[in-house]
Parts: C-alpha cells; sequence; structure tokens
C-alpha cells in the first residue's frame, strides 16, 4: 500500500521510525529502512561526532533513504543542525520545539524537513517555514507530549494545512494505521514498537519492561518544568511525580532529580534511576520482532482492516 508520503520520501511503505533520543541509532535505522519503511537516526543530546559517525554507518548498512531527528532542546542542536546539511541527509524531523531558524538553511540544501508538531498552530507555522510534510503526535506518545490526543489532533491538522500530515502517538499495529489513514493521515511514526525491535540496541532490561507494560503503566511528568514527558511507572518517575508539586521542592532540585535518566535507562538499564520513557500503547507490544517483521506485519493488517471496513460501507 503506497501512499503520498512514499513518493515524497522515495520508500515504499509508509511508516516512519521514531527518532527515540538515546535509543535510534544507525542499526535501528538502517533495518527500518531496509524493511521498507523510514528509519531515523536520533542524534541524542550528543555532538557532531556522534552523529557523523551515525550517519556513515547507516550508509554502510542500507542504501535505501534515512532519516535524523534533532531534539531542539538539544545542547547541540546548532551544530548538529549543521552536520546534517554537510553529510546530505535527505529527511529530517524534529521534536521539542519549533525549528523556526534552521528552516531556511536546510529547505535551501535540499533537506525534507518533518516537524513534529503537538498543535494546529505550530502546524500551520511550520508550513509557512517550507516543511514538507508535518508529524502530528498525539499525548498517548512516549517521551516529550502535548495536550491533544491524536484523535483529536490529527484531523484538526489535516483540515488546517495543505501539506501532508503523518499520525503519531499511540499507533502500534495495523488498526491504528487504518485508523490514522481514516483521519487523513498519509502515514504513521511508531516508536514504541520499534524499540523492542531484535536490531534496537537500547538495553535489554528496557526492552523487558515494554513487553511487560500493561494500558495503565505509563504516565507524564515534568509539566510543571515546561516539558511534559511520558515514561512507565517506575521508582524514577514515581518518585518525580510524588516531588513535582511539593511547594518545598526548587525548581532546580526538581531538574537536578531527571538529569540523566534517559541515558540510564537506555544504556544501562537502571530500575531505580532510568527515565523509560515510553507511549500508551506499549501494553500492546508483547513480542521482540526483527524491524521487517514488525513493518511488514503492521502493513499486511492494515490492508485486512481497510479492506474489512470496506465491506462495512457496501
Ligand atoms: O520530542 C519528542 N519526544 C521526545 S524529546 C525527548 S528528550 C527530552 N529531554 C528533556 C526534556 C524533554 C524531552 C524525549 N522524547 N516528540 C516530539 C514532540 N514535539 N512532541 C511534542 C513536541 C513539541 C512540543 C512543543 C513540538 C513543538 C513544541 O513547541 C512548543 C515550544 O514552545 O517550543
Amino acid at each position: 500500500m503506497r501512499t503520498q508520503l512514499c513518493e515524497l520520501l522515495g520508500i515504499e511503505k509508509p511508516i516512519l521510525q521514531g527518532g527515540m533520543a538515546w535509543i535510534a541509532d544507525a542499526d535501528l535505522a538502517a533495518a527500518v529502512s531496509n524493511a521498507g519503511g523510514l528509519g531515523i537516526i536520533s542524534a541524542m543530546n550528543l555532538g557532531p561526532d556522534y552523529l557523523r559517525e551515525q550517519i556513515q554507518r547507516a550508509r554502510e548498512l542500507t542504501d535505501k533513504p534515512f532519516g535524523v531527528n534533532i531534539m531542539l532542546l538539544s545542547p547541540h542542536a546548532d551544530e548538529v543542525a549543521q552536520v546534517v546539511i554537510e553529510e546530505k541527509v535527505p529527511v529530517l524531523t524534529t521534536g521539542a520545539g519549533l525549528p523556526s531558524k534552521y528552516m531556511k538553511d536546510w529547505t535551501q540544501a535540499g533537506i525534507k524537513v518533518l516537524p513534529v508538531v503537538p498543535s494546529v498552530a505550530m502546524a500551520k507555522m511550520c508550513q509557512r517555514l517550507g516543511a514538507c510534510a508535518v508529524i502530528a503526535e498525539g499525548g498517548e506518545s512516549g517521551g516529550h507530549v502535548g495536550d491533544l490526543t491524536t484523535m483529536a489532533l490529527v484531523p484538526q491538522v489535516v483540515d488546517a494545512v495543505e501539506i501532508p500530515v503523518v499520525a503519531a502517538g499511540g499507533i502500534a499495529d495495523g488498526r491504528g494505521f487504518a485508523a490514522a489513514l481514516a483521519l487523513g493521515a498519509v502515514g504513521v511514526q511508531i516508536g514504541t514498537r520499534f524499540l523492542v525491535a531484535k536490531e534496537c540496541n537500547v538495553h535489554e532490561n528496557y526492552k523487558k519492561k515494554i513487553l511487560k507494560a500493561k494500558d495503565i503503566d505509563t504516565l507524564v511528568t515534568g509539566r510543571r518544568l515546561g516539558h511534559p514527558v511520558r515514561s512507565l511507572k517506575t521508582p524514577f518517575s514515581r518518585g518525580y511525580a510524588a516531588i513535582e508539586y511539593d511547594p518545598k521542592v526548587d525548581d532546580e532540585t526538581l531538574e537536578a532529580y531527571a538529569v540523566g535518566a534517559l541515558r540510564l535507562a537506555a544504556t544501562q538499564g537502571d530500575e531505580r534511576k532510568g527515565c523509560f520513557l515510553a507511549g500508551q500503547i506499549a501494553g500492546m507490544v508483547k513480542k521482540e520482532q526483527s524491524a521487517r517483521e514488525i513493518v511488514d506485519e503492521i502493513m499486511e493488517q492494515a490492508v485486512k482492516v481497510l479492506c474489512s471496513m470496506g465491506k462495512v460501507a457496501d
């Protein structure tokens, strides 16, 4: 099943892999791209050398297009914004902010930019800035979240912009894919399910936690400091939630509590101090599979669901 997104990005299947911070490296990105989707390397919170190395590695592992995600809160955002131009990365996604100051340079370099947006206003802004599409991500997603749900956000963004819209947040199978198309999206971005892909190098404890998670096992923390993130309920996130609105705890203490927690979860699998970002759909992710199996299964199920919906409509 091909959509406008396939033509736009030169891919076979309209599935993007989320650029998960501290998790999405060249191995995962290349595996998703080889499966026909668009793999995405996270620039992490690291500097230009790491990203260059990962881009080169991805090029060794695949001859298909892949993308890079820049987390705009990264202290190295300015530097990695240049690296993607120098390395002629074809596709870029951004998260946790507006990419305004980089857009002119990126589009002039011929890079296709797909910012993640949590609202209609930001989608319109990104269209004006030259984005080729937007990723409308609902608050069901893991990591940095906006206020709206995918169900409410996607059709409103679709109505508000002329550029294609990719749906994200709470999607992990063919039913979610079909629902995204029904809402007017041209494809999906999936994070949590790819986190347990065989080619994903995240710590084994992280994968185990996702595979064990139930529907109600995530929570959002960090609203007080303006950066809400969804993660699994663990000693870290429960501890954060317990002090978040305590007036005796100042902002600096709260911030210090979270420093390094994402990295500890992804690289050490630290069950006590780690912050295990995950979407609400984690409860549906029950087995480790190769990226190809994941992509194929989603597409097969989506076709079945869409065909059976056609019968209902007849
Ligand atoms: O970015 C994500 N997910 C992420 S980023 C991340 S790392 C992190 N580290 C420290 C604090 C916070 C996060 C882990 N997961 N998803 C894309 C996304 N972007 N979701 C929501 C947004 C977003 C939010 C606000 C995009 C633009 C935006 O603009 C508001 C503004 O004021 O900039």
